[in-house]
């Protein structure tokens, strides 16, 4: 195992380095984004005030609106022509979120990307298939710069064509994976599909995000697979993926690269800060970008952070596994619910598939939630591949019981056949908004 000199440093340490960096970073866009010296003149506070990390919070926080108004390189703190790089997220609606690297910000991404990749176990001489989509989004660069510097030898694959993928994997022997959780998924369908044994690859770990999965996602990819599945987080606001990552000794939270990016908990409602263990909204403040310095950016994603020591060595702060987005959160009958909770639970069912979907509809001037399962092959096989069997309506009020009592919500329940849910290529898409009028409070 190769612990980096900074991952173990005590918290005296590294809050000593984080506030060196900050007195940096808060210079820099004072001086240098217009957006931000407004901001530091309308709360009355200068670069120079800052003596500890906790004058941080005398800044507003940064949103995604803030970053959609000063589109594309508004909030940039250098000149376009020495960004070496740009990337984009693809954002909802209109236009796209921009994010730009200098030469230094890449070296520094590469060797985050290099310790999260150590952290979930690869290791220098070995192989790595990077089925992370390669273009604006982050996943496919970000993994690749970082497994080279790691000195892997690294597949660029980026998503699509299963066969090929499988061809690879079974010519090349990799040792680490990447890839969303939902894609790694129908990759080892598809292996099964073609009568083989996706335990018997020479794969061991695998690096999974971009998207909120359940432990039980975790466990389901372990046992078909015969690996260890460690999360990696990030968001292009802040550099891409490497942001943290969870360590293959105890896959027990996600380490945070906090020598770059120092982390808030905040209520998202309130905007207070919460203590560690209290689940609320991250917010980032990167310590070291060049190009596109960002302070308090409020990520939109639910976790916890922990200070608690884990048993790999690593002293840095962990996050929790990310359990949605703030706007994901469905609030069905004054009930909040993340689609990782329906998954956590729907996963503990053998007779269905680990695929699903929520549909948001409207019933006459209700708004309502239809959960959209399908059968596993095995459970399609036993009831004799019949999909209006009695079985198939008793397997759906089943799973109607189960959201019941556990989410505490009621929703419709559609159990359709074996494969027939849509697969995703790059981030599975969980909730279909079906209504005329986007609504985020279902009342069912
Ligand atoms: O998804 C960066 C990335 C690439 C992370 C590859 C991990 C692996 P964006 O496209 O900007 O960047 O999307 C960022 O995705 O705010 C979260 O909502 C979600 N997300 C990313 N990683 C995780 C994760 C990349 N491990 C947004 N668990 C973030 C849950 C995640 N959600």
């Amino acid at each position: 195992m190769i612990l980096h000199e900074v991952e173990t440093f005590d918290r005296i340490e590294m809050e000593a380095l984080q506030l060196e960096r900050l007195k940096k970073v808060v210079h820099t866009v004072y001086e240098k984004v217009p957006f931000y010296r407004e901001q530091f003149e309308k709360n009355e506070v200068s670069p120079k005030s800052f003596q500890s990390l906790k004058d941080l919070s005398r800044l507003p926080f940064t949103t995604k609106e803030d970053l959609r108004i000063h589109y594309p390189f508004g909030l940039f703190a250098v000149d376009q022509s020495e960004l070496v790089r740009v990337h984009a997220s693809s954002g909802t609606s209109g236009k796209p979120t921009v994010v730009g690297y200098t030469e230094k910000d890449i070296d520094m991404w590469s060797e985050i990307v290099a310790r999260a990749i150590s952290i979930a176990g690869g290791k220098p001489g070995e192989l790595l298939h990077n089925a992370y989509g390669y273009g604006l989004f982050t996943g496919g660069l970000g993994l690749h710069y970082g497994s080279e510097r790691l000195g892997m030898t690294t597949v660029p694959v980026s998503g699509g064509n299963m066969s090929r993928q499988i061809t690879l994997i079974e010519d090349f022997n990799p040792t680490v994976i990447c890839g969303t959780p939902s894609y790694i998924l129908s990759l080892a369908e598809k292996l099964e599909e073609q009568g083989k044994d996706p335990r018997s690859t020479s794969i061991k770990y695998g690096v999974f995000g971009a998207e909120p999965w359940s432990d039980k996602m975790r466990k389901t990819l372990e046992a078909k697979l015969d690996i260890k599945a460690c999360d990696i987080y990030g968001l292009s606001e802040i550099i891409g993926p490497g942001v943290a990552m969870e360590c293959h000794e105890s896959q027990d939270g996600l380490h945070i690269a906090e020598d770059h990016f120092l982390v808030e908990v905040i209520n998202p409602n309130t905007l207070e800060p919460l203590p560690p263990g209290q689940e609320g909204e991250l917010v980032f403040t990167s310590l070291t970008k060049e190009a596109f310095p960002i302070i308090r950016y409020r990520t939109g994603d639910i976790a916890s952070i922990s200070y608690e020591p884990c048993e790999c060595g690593r002293t840095t702060v962990k996050m929790s596994r990310v359990k949605g987005r703030v706007d994901d959160m469905l609030i069905i009958r004054g009930v909040n619910v993340f689609p990782s909770e329906v998954e956590h639970f729907l996963l503990t069912m053998k007779e269905i598939s680990p695929h699903y979907q929520l549909h948001l509809k409207r019933k006459g001037s209700l708004d309502s939630v239809e959960l959209q399962v399908e059968m596993s092959e095995k459970y399609f096989h036993e009831i004799g591949g019949n999909a209006d069997d009695e079985k198939v309506f008793l397997l759906g009020k089943q799973i109607q019981e189960l959201m019941k009592s556990s989410c505490l919500v009621s929703m419709d329940v559609k159990v359709h056949i074996p494969k027939s849910l849509p697969r995703s290529e790059g981030k599975a898409v969980r909730v279909v908004d079906l209504r005329e009028v986007v609504k985020k409070d279902i009342r069912t």
